[in-house]
């Protein structure tokens, strides 16, 4: 299948370079889409400099940093617009492990609509994360995994690989949220498109370069819609419950 990685980058120039060797080492072939919101310390011209050595790299400049669910939106819409049958979604700040690429991508290509590289499932896990974001993330996956109803284990992973029509029938432009909401809002509508999700370990890697954009806003954004749509599921379906025994 024709792939290409989407990668939002914000102030990204100590791990632009180290990426895209390394993702371009693990897959030859993909093309990589580099979205870069105009970071201030000039990732996107470094960027833009290493299309010169390295195949197969487009950068996509944007004038204003407008969030990484917006990245990745605009992303995923330029990858489909230029025909590629699957996309990969990967952070570009060393988290995610260009050596799992292979699998990952050979998960779509064996038949799931989509693959996570997943923290929790056997084999899966994180390194040097501090305690308070290790629960944070684990409780989180869980609270939003019962409340949602998802047989998904890691729902905020934003390491993906989506076979092109998978994303077609989920239709991330029409999503609005922008930190581990949009990630988790994806699965959703993938578990109600009836999607087929594989989930292969991944080791997740705390940044050493850089600095981090998670914020308290972020987690607030997405626990809030978590339970907005529990409540507006569980509703849903308590009315036709009623509808039924009325009829
Ligand atoms: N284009 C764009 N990219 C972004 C924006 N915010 C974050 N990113 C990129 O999205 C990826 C993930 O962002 P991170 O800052 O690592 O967020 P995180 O992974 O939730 O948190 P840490 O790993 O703790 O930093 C990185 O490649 C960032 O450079 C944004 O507003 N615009
Ligand atoms: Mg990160």
């Amino acid at each position: 299948m024709r792939t290409a990685i989407v990668s939002p980058t914000y102030n990204e120039r100590e791990n632009v370079e180290w990426f895209l060797r390394n993702v371009r080492e693990q897959l030859p072939n993909a093309h990589i889409f580099i979205v870069d919101d105009n970071s201030p310390d000039g990732t996107g011209v470094e960027a833009d400099r290493l299309t010169a050595e390295i195949s197969e790299v487009t950068v996509v400049h944007r004038a204003t940093k407008d969030g990484l669910g917006s990245a990745y939106r605009h992303g995923f819409d330029v990858a489909r617009a230029a025909g590629y049958e699957m996309i990969v979604s990967m952070d570009v700040d060393r988290s995610h492990d260009p050596s799992v690429l292979p699998a990952l991508v050979g998960a779509v290509n064996d038949g799931a609509d989509i693959a996570i590289g997943s923290r929790y499932v056997p084999g899966g896990g994180t390194a040097n994360w501090p305690l308070h974001r290790r629960l944070l993330s684990a409780w989180g996956n869980r609270y939003t995994a019962f409340v949602v109803g998802l047989q998904v284990h890691d729902c905020t992973s934003a390491y993906r690989a989506y076979r092109a029509t998978a994303l077609e029938a989920i239709d991330p432009s029409s999503t609005r949220a922008d930190g581990y909401a949009f990630l988790t809002e994806l699965m959703r509508r993938a578990a109600r498109s009836g999607l087929t999700v594989a989930e292969v370990p991944i080791v997740f890697v705390d940044r050493q370069y850089g600095k981090s954009k998670m914020s308290g806003r972020i987690v607030v954004e997405s626990m809030l819609l978590v339970t907005a749509w529990g409540v507006r599921d569980r509703l849903h379906r308590l009315k036709s419950l009623l509808a039924r025994r009325r009829a």
